[in-house]
């Protein structure tokens, strides 16, 4: 196949009239509209210079136009960078400098703040606004619909997906066309996945879930999505009686379970409930249970790997687990400081290896090494253990990690920017239960002597720098961190003391 990723997922639906995407007022996108609109963005990325292996920065609003924009990347041959619309500008420079991205895609609102990020990369700059209008599409509008796909192997990029470290740093996790396709067509057949499936889709599109799961397995299937801009109470409960199948983060569904219009009714010509991307409390799974009579399906995966393991479609769905590892994914529990692998039952790290595993950090061969070893076993950063069944359970997580409605923050990217305040002389950031996200964010500071650090200030000079669902909920001051023996600050003592701030309320 001379391009496997477009060919399996997209022009392999050329010249159908089905329904790919259901819009609001009832409008339908068929798979051949879908297929045009992606070979026109495709004319006007390569009549702008780019070629195959380019990397093309991606921060739009959801929307059909932005999910072909994915589409058009695959079938012309480039990397595909979509980033959080919760980004700032600061946050973006760092992207679209460190990808050395040849175009840069944006809402109009943003064309000015990018334009000299995008000069000093040398990149284009085009727009496309959530309503579809744009630069991008105005250029399309005379491009022809079909369009010469690029050859590509399965070994090439598809797509660059920011992750960040524990350094506060992020890292451009390099995909293949094989380890999203891989992905794709096992979860197809694991999840019984057809051309009649209509999959209820609220989640954004430019993280793994939203895009690599949900978008990736209706394509293979030949189904349609009910396309949502974002996640919105009233609207998927208006909707859900038209789906067969929805994914979402645990924030979703403890969300409809607070809503007395989701009920046994609503659901029932549904056959399936994804979760994912953060821990589903076994309280959700049997309430849910109980009010709708589904087991929700727990999966499990990240960034650099996609999916790794899924609970059964079949078999027992058991609550606080992730399931089994998928077909062709080998996992392990190891010992942290070893890496020798443990006997059943212990907790440790979970490592995984197989074709879903990424290729490396782009530009980070050190990083790399650190967490892909030379065998292809990825080392997580996630503890846990697997049980007499089989079942993987995710216990907790060896790496510096808060999951925010199932958004990744990274302490130290917070605390670097705590630290610079005025009066304050150290912090340590933490994630505490929260009802809503399941984990938020809390900053510890402690201040200079004799300093009384401004809090409002400090919340003010966090709002400029980083994306809103990275902001401390709270600040609180205290005289000093925990430190152990080494002078490691201990964040579990920290966890401890505030672990009812938000729950409590
Ligand atoms: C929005 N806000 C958040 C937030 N989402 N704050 C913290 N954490 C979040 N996840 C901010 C908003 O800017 C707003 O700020 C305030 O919180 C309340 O907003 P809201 O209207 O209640 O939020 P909403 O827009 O409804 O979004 C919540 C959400 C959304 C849970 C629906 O965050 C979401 O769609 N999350 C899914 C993330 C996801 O797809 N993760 C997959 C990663 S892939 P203000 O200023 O109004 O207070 C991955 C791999 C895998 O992890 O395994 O899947
Ligand atoms: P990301 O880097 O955004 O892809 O997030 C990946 C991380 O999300 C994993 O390393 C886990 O810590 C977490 N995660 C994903 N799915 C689950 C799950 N079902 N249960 C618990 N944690 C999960």
């Amino acid at each position: 196949m001379p391009n496997p990723l477009y060919d399996t997922l997209l022009s392999c639906h050329a010249g159908k009239g089905s329904a790919f995407l259901h819009l609001s007022g009832g409008k339908i996108l068929t798979h051949q509209v879908f297929l045009s609109m992606a070979a026109k963005f495709a004319h006007v990325f390569t009549q702008n210079g780019l070629n195959p292996g380019d990397r093309v920065a991606v921060q739009v609003e959801k929307s059909p136009e932005a999910l072909a924009v994915y589409a058009a990347c695959a079938q012309a041959g480039l990397i595909f960078l979509p980033l959080n619309t919760a980004y700032t500008v600061d946050e973006l420079t760092y992207f679209i400098d460190n990808s050395g991205a040849a175009l840069v895609l944006c809402d109009a609102r943003q064309k000015t703040a990018l334009e000299p990020v995008a000069i000093a990369q040398s990149a284009r700059l085009e727009t496309l606004n959530a309503d579809g209008t744009g630069s991008l599409v105005d250029q399309a509008h005379d491009m022809p619909e079909e369009f010469a796909t690029v050859d590509r192997s399965g070994d090439d990029l598809a797509a660059f997906l920011y992750t960040s470290g524990t350094t506060g740093r992020s890292k451009g996790a390099m995909l293949t066309q094989d380890n999203l396709l891989s992905n794709a067509k096992t979860l197809v057949t694991e999840w019984r996945f057809t051309d009649a499936d209509v999959l209820l889709h609220a989640l954004p599109i430019f993280h793994t879930h939203g895009l690599f799961v949900a978008t990736n397995v209706v394509l293979a299937a030949g189904g349609s999505m009910i396309f949502l801009p974002k996640f919105d109470q009233d609207r998927i409960i208006d909707e859900l009686p038209g789906a067969t199948t929805m994914m979402g983060v645990p924030t979703f569904y403890t969300r409809l379970l607070d809503d007395p219009r989701f009920t046994q009714d609503l659901t029932q010509h549904l056959r399936l409930f994804v979760s994912g991307s953060a821990p589903l409390l076994a309280e959700t799974h049997v309430k849910f249970e109980d009010r709708t009579g589904h087991r929700i399906l727990e999966r499990y995966g990240m960034t650099e790997t996609n999916m790794s393991t899924s609970n059964p479609y079949d078999g027992e769905r058991r609550a606080g687990t992730v399931g089994f590892p998928l077909p062709g994914v080998e996992l392990k529990i190891t010992n942290p400081d070893t890496g020798a692998e443990l006997p059943q039952g212990e907790i440790g790290q979970i490592e995984v290896r197989g074709p879903n595993v990424f290729k490396g950090y782009w530009q980070m061969p050190e990083k790399t090494a650190d967490e892909l070893r030379a065998d292809g076993f990825f080392i997580t950063g996630d503890l846990g253990k697997v049980d007499a069944d089989g079942y993987v359970q995710i216990v907790g997580r060896n790496k510096d990690l808060i999951i925010s409605g199932g958004y990744n923050i990274y302490p130290k990217e917070i605390e670097l920017v705590l630290d610079e305040q005025p009066g304050v002389l150290e912090t340590a950031v933490i994630g505490v239960p929260h009802p809503d996200f399941g984990e938020t964010v809390l900053g510890v500071i402690i201040s200079e002597a004799g300093a009384t650090p401004d809090l409002e200030a400090i919340m003010a000079s966090v709002q400029g720098s980083l994306a809103r669902f990275k902001h401390p909920r709270a600040l609180v001051v205290q005289d000093a961190l925990p430190r152990n023996t080494m002078g490691k600050v201990q964040k579990n003592i920290l966890r401890d003391m505030y672990n009812d701030r938000f729950t409590n309320a």
